[in-house]
């Protein structure tokens, strides 16, 4: 199958061609697509090397399928123009996520919607992705009211450049600032812009985005989204009341049997999720899990998952393989 990259040459791009080659996705011709600037440059893939291409050359190429990260502006405009040619977008960026008429997919939980008639598929935040998919089986067995969510961020959920900011103060070195503050030995309590509510974008994806994957509008979230100097994932501590009271084991048993799911849970041995040891994993971490004494049927769980992966390429990958598996392209 011909795939596409859109936006090869970028963090997530370049996770996406490691992801499509470790899994084996059926590619017999790589198309990577960057900005004018990167045209001709070359990327590796599977050992052997392809020359990056324009946006217009990547629909003349015909690919079957093109995965796309490369901004929300560069997907309003080029998506559609990909569409039309007869390929499926599948696209990491927030642009058509809340759009009523696509679908925005964690194939663990909503791949089922999927149709040969949905030309441009949206992809979830990374932080929305690790939540869902551990929220999802408990969901289903317990019904969930409300969940109170903090995460603790990467920084490579905002590129290379902020990778870069934290690695240049860690040496004393001079560089170009990806946040406003210094991020080494420092936290900050803002991921994307404000709005006017006073919640970060990013907050308020993990509320709506929610919803939408788990088909349950009545979910109630709220979020406080914070960037950490860390680089191997997402975490997040997430607090959820059910309708149903549960028990502890039988959740403990239902995340170990969940697609997707590692339950990392010995406090005995002092085992549990960390960005560490989640970090070029596909898989999303669960453990610290406890009953919320507070309140009547409220469990706190800490989740871990390696954000450039199944929080973006990896879940990208997944739904290329689900359409692939099904004939839907
Ligand atoms: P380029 O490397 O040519 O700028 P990151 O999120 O790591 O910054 O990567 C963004 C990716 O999106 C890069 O591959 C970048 O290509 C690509 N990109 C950015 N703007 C455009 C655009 N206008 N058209 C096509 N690709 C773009
Ligand atoms: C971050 N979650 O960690 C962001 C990055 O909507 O896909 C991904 C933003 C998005 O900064």
């Amino acid at each position: 199958m011909k795939v596409a990259v859109v936006g090869a040459t970028g963090l997530v791009g370049t996770k996406m061609l490691q992801v499509l080659a470790e899994r084996n996705f059926p590619v017999t011709e790589l198309v990577p697509v960057a900005s004018e600037r990167s045209v001709g440059k070359e990327v590796e893939f599977k050992g052997a090397k392809y020359k990056v291409v324009s946006m217009a050359d990547g629909i003349a190429a015909k690919p079957a399928v093109a995965i796309f990260s490369a901004g929300g502006g560069t997907s309003l405009e080029w998506a559609p123009k990909f569409a039309e040619a007869g390929i499926t977008v599948i696209d990491n960026s927030s642009a058509w996520r809340m759009d009523p008429t696509k679908k925005l997919v964690v194939p663990e939980i909503n791949a089922d919607a999927l149709t040969a008639e949905d030309k441009i598929i949206a992809n979830p935040n990374c932080s929305t992705i690790q939540m869902v998919v551990a929220l999802n089986p408990l969901h289903q067995q317990y019904k969930i009211k409300r969940v109170v969510v903090s995460t603790y961020q990467s920084v490579t959920g905002t590129g290379k450049k902020a990778v870069d900011q934290l690695f240049n103060e860690r040496k004393g070195a001079e560089g170009e600032m990806a946040y406003k503050y210094q991020i080494d030995l420092n936290v900050i309590p803002q991921i994307d812009v404000f709005l006017d509510n006073g919640y970060t974008k990013e907050e308020m994806k993990m509320v709506k985005e929610t919803n939408k994957i788990m088909r349950d509008d009545s979910i109630k979230v709220t979020a406080t989204t914070v960037r950490i100097p860390v680089v191997g994932g997402h975490s997040e501590s997430v607090n959820v009341e059910f309708e149903n009271d549960f028990d502890l084991e039988k959740v403990k048993e239902l995340l170990s049997n969940a697609p997707g799911v590692v339950l990392q849970d010995d406090t005995a041995s002092q085992v549990y999720p960390m960005p560490l040891w989640a970090h070029e994993k596909d898989e999303v971490f669960v453990g610290r899990l406890r009953r919320d004494e507070s309140q009547p049927n409220t469990l706190n769980m800490w989740i871990v998952s390696d954000n450039l992966r199944k929080g973006a390429a990896t879940n990208a990958v997944q739904i290329a393989e689900y359409l692939s598996g099904k004939g839907l392209l």
